[in-house]
C-alpha cells in the first residue's frame, strides 16, 4: 500500500499546474473543474497542505459576484478540450468574473464538506482555521446563490439545468430528457475522443444535446430565471442536493467553531431542514426503495437506479428504515459476488453499459461518498467493502478515471477506462488509505 500511496502522490503532483490549480487528467481535461478541485484538495491535505489551500483559493477566486461558482475555470488557452471558453462565453452574465473565463454552469457544491475535512486532517488547527475563516463566506455565498436562484418551488431542493451540472454526465437517465428534445446537428471537432476510445465516451448526438442547452442559456445571458423557464433540462438531482446538505452541515459546524456567526448558522439550519425534508418527500420512491431524480420540466420522477440514488446516505436524509432499504437495494442489484461496488448505473437494467463513462462503470468519487455515508448510518461492513473494492480496482488497473464493475471481465484484461493518471482517483485513494478509519 505504501507504493500505491507514493504513486497517488506522484499523479497529483504531476497534474498540479503553475497557475495554482490541478488538472483532472492530462490532455483530456486541461483546466480546473469545480468538484474535482474539492476532491483533489482532500488528497493534497494529507501531505501538502499549502497545495490543498491553493487549490481551493484558486477555484474560489473565480466565483462570480452573485455567489455562483462555475464548473470549469479556463486558466489557459489549451485547445485540447471542446467546448472551450469561446463556446461558453461566461461574459454574457453581468456578474461573471472579470478575471477568469469560465463556463456558465456549475457542479455539485462540495466545498463546505471539503473545508471541514481539511480541518479534520490538518495537524495545525490554528493555521487551518485562519484559512477557513478567509474562505468560508465565499462558500456560504455560494449556498445562498443556490437557495435564492435555484430553489424553484422554495422547497429547499435546488435544480440543475444541464447534465454537466450533475457531474454524472451521460447517465442513462438523461436519455429520457433527450427524447423530449430535437437539437440541430452541430458541426464541431470532438477533442475527447482523440484521448479516449470513443466506445467509452458519449456519442456525437449526445453532444448536440449538451451544446444546445448551453446555447439556450447563452441566449438568455445565463440568467437563472430565464433558464428555469426555457431549459429543456431542468432536474432535481439527489446527488447534487446531498452535496448541498452535507456542505450545509459542515458550514454550520465550522461557523460554530469560528464563533460569532449566528445569523449565517440560523439561515443554513433553516434551509438545510427544508432540503432534507424535500429530499424525503419529493425524491424518495417507496416502490424502488431509493432516491430518484425529479424532472421538473416534465413533472415526473425518473424511475432509474444509479449510484446517485444511494448518495443521500452521505447526508442526514435517510432515517433508519430508508437507510436499510437503500442498502438492501444496493446489495441486491449492484452488489453480487461477481461485482465490485458500486456501478454508476443499475447493472440489471438494459441501459447499463459497463465500459461507457457514466453509464455503468465504478467512479471513485461516488464510492468515496458512499463509504463515508454507509459508515455514517452504521453499515461498517459494506462501507469497508466499498473502500476495499476501490483500492483493489486502482491497484489492479492504475489511477483511471472509471472502472469496470465486473470482477471477471469477459471483454478484455483491462478494467480501467477513460483518462489515466486521473486526479480524484489518486486524491481520494490517499484519503481512503490515510483517513478512512475516522
Ligand atoms: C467529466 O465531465 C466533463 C464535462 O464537465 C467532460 O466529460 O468533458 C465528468 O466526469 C465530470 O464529473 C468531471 O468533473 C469532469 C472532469 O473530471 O469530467
Amino acid at each position: 500500500m505504501e507504493k500505491l500511496l507514493d504513486r497517488a502522490k506522484e499523479v497529483l503532483n504531476n497534474n498540479f499546474q503553475q497557475g495554482g490549480f490541478t488538472i483532472p487528467s492530462k490532455g483530456l481535461y486541461p483546466f480546473q473543474w469545480k468538484w474535482d478541485s474539492g476532491f483533489i484538495a482532500l488528497g493534497f491535505a494529507h501531505y501538502d497542505m499549502p497545495k490543498a489551500k491553493t487549490e481551493i483559493e484558486t477555484i474560489l477566486d473565480a466565483q462570480w459576484d452573485n455567489g455562483f461558482i462555475p464548473h470549469i475555470v479556463f486558466h489557459t488557452e489549451s485547445d485540447s478540450y471542446f467546448p472551450g471558453a469561446d463556446f461558453h462565453q461566461s461574459h454574457l452574465h453581468p456578474k461573471s468574473s472579470k478575471r477568469y473565463r469560465s463556463t456558465g454552469m456549475t457542479q455539485p457544491p462540495v466545498f463546505g464538506f471539503v473545508l471541514e475535512k481539511l480541518y479534520q486532517i490538518a495537524e495545525d488547527k490554528e493555521d487551518i482555521l485562519r484559512f477557513i475563516k478567509d474562505q468560508i463566506d465565499n462558500v456560504y455565498d455560494n449556498h445562498v446563490y443556490f437557495y435564492e436562484h435555484r430553489d424553484l418551488h422554495e422547497d429547499g431542493l435546488v435544480y440543475i439545468y444541464h447534465n454537466w451540472e450533475s457531474g454524472t454526465d451521460n447517465s442513462p437517465l438523461w436519455d429520457d430528457i433527450w427524447e423530449t428534445m430535437n437539437p440541430p446537428e452541430y458541426h464541431f471537432e470532438r477533442r475527447d475522443t482523440t484521448h479516449v476510445d470513443p466506445a467509452q465516451r458519449p456519442s456525437k448526438r449526445e453532444y448536440d444535446h449538451y451544446l444546445y442547452i448551453i446555447d439556450i442559456a447563452k441566449k438568455h445571458g445565463y440568467d437563472d430565471a430565464m433558464i428555469a423557464k426555457h431549459s429543456p433540462f431542468l432536474l432535481i438531482d439527489p446527488l447534487f442536493n446531498t452535496a448541498l446538505s452535507k456542505s450545509n452541515e459542515s458550514l454550520i459546524a465550522l461557523y460554530a467553531i469560528l464563533g460569532g456567526n449566528d445569523e449565517k448558522i440560523a439561515y443554513l439550519q433553516e434551509k438545510n431542514k427544508k432540503t432534507l425534508s424535500g429530499m424525503n418527500q419529493k425524491l424518495f420512491d417507496d416502490k424502488l426503495g431509493v432516491y430518484l431524480h425529479y424532472d421538473l420540466r416534465n413533472e415526473r420522477k425518473l424511475p432509474y437506479i444509479c449510484s446517485s440514488s444511494f448518495s443521500p446516505l452521505f447526508s442526514a436524509a435517510p432515517n433508519e428504515e430508508r437507510a436499510n432499504k437503500l442498502v438492501e437495494v444496493m446489495i441486491e442489484k449492484f452488489g453480487g459476488d461477481d461485482k465490485y461496488l458500486c456501478a454508476s448505473f443499475d447493472p440489471t437494467h438494459e441501459r447499463f453499459n459497463p465500459r461507457k463513462y457514466w453509464r455503468g462503470p465504478v467512479w471513485i468519487n461516488l464510492n468515496w461518498m458512499l463509504y463515508y455515508g454507509l459508515k455514517r448510518h452504521g453499515f461498517e461492513t459494506i462501507a469497508n467493502r466499498v473502500k476495499n473494492d476501490s483500492l483493489q480496482l486502482i491497484e489492479k488497473n492504475g489511477f483511471h478515471e472509471y472502472f469496470d464493475c465486473r470482477i471477471e471481465n469477459p471483454d478484455s484484461e483491462k478494467g480501467g477506462y477513460g483518462g489515466d493518471n486521473f486526479s480524484w482517483s489518486a486524491a481520494l485513494l490517499i484519503d481512503l488509505l490515510l483517513n478512512g478509519e475516522q
